[in-house]
């Protein structure tokens, strides 16, 4: 590729922040942070397969260091990029069982982050892909450090949405409501580049249902009809990595359904509503797609605590409206 067409992430940030005179720059310099923890978070993860000859954890590695687990590792990356900056209220995660409040010694900001800092971490050990999610909300509460309100808004008050998969290579993929852009991490010089601009899952899509199989018995007829569709007459293959980040970013790039839907033993499936499934339904939604819980999009239900479940239906619009109108008893 010509030097001239690199473009870095920095570069596009400041591009596109220069497309709205009002912006103060906060909200560039917001996902700056990310991206930066993006690559440290990559960094730790390439190596975790020398943590048997590093030291594991709870042990010392050979440095003296106390060696963290990768997803423990990964909140801290996250919490230490943003907490510092002035442009946080408060933050959520996945690995923090109550509300992150930016400590009193730094100054809290407008926007709220909440992340799922490591998802699909079960699969670090074999070496499959695993990812990062991440949401920004504007601080809606009136006094100066963000609250429970600020965190509990409905997906469509998101004003950026994002994932990193730590694949082959490490990708930052991400909205802020004008297309989804996807970035590759160069890790010689250490930037991610501009190299999926404007994503869009593809028509006609491919013809693949992404979903734990092995829990059949637990689902509800409806649901079991509809897979019993798709693979039969409905003609499709099947794909199930297990990581919600690389299933999803495999159907953005090919089209076709994920599904993590309720069942007999998880009556609201999964997968958590406020830093994986609402974010990931703003990215699909953004790439023409369809986001849904079985019967209504995922973007606009309110969640009530940080870390509410909700069955998932994610990918190509004409395959989440079947399994919609499967679930429904209208197919
Ligand atoms: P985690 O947050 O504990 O990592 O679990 C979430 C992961 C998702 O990445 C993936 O879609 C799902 O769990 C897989 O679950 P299952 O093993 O039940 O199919
Ligand atoms: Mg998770």
């Amino acid at each position: 590729m010509p030097q001239s067409h690199v473009v870095t992430i920095s570069r596009f940030l400041v591009d596109q922040e220069h497309l709205h005179p009002e912006a103060t720059g906060a909200f560039t310099s917001l996902l700056h942070d990310i991206a930066l923890a993006a690559k440290i978070i990559s960094r730790e993860v390439t190596k975790a397969g020398l943590v048997d000859i590093l030291g594991g954890t709870d042990e010392e590695n050979v440095h003296g260091e106390q060696v963290q687990k990768l997803d423990v590792f990964a909140n801290l990356a996250m919490i230490r990029a943003l907490d510092h900056t002035g442009l946080v209220a408060c933050m959520a995660s996945e690995e923090s069982n109550g509300l992150i409040e930016i400590r009193k010694r730094f100054p809290a900001g407008d926007y709220v982050v909440v992340f799922d800092p490591l998802d699909g971490s079960s699969n670090i050990d074999v070496n499959v892909s695993i990812g990062t999610i991440w949401s920004i909300h504007r601080k809606v509460s009136k006094g100066e450090r963000g609250t429970l309100e600020d965190c509990l808004q409905p997906g469509t008050r998101q004003v950026a949405a994002g994932y990193v998969v730590y694949g082959s290579s490490t990708m930052l993929v991400y909205t802020s409501g004008a297309g989804v852009h996807g970035f590759t991490l160069d890790p010689s010089i250490g930037e991610f580049l501009l190299s999926h601009p404007q994503m869009r899952i593809p028509e006609p899509p491919k013809k693949v249902y992404s979903i734990n199989e092995a829990y059949y018995r637990r689902w509800s007829p409806e649901q079991q009809k509809l897979v019993t569709y798709l693979k039969t007459d409905g003609g499709f293959g099947s794909r199930y990595i297990g990581s919600f980040v690389a299933d999803i970013h495999r159907t953005l790039l090919q089209g076709g359904l994920f599904m993590y839907p309720a069942d007999s033993e998880s009556p609201k499936g999964k997968l958590r509503l406020l830093y994986e499934a609402a974010p990931m339904a703003m990215i699909v939604e953004q790439a023409g797609g369809r986001a849904s819980d079985g019967k209504r999009r995922i973007m606009e239900v309110t969640p009530e605590s940080l870390h509410q479940r909700t069955p998932t239906y994610m990918g190509s619009k004409g395959f989440v409206e079947l399994a919609e109108a499967y679930l429904a008893g209208k197919a």
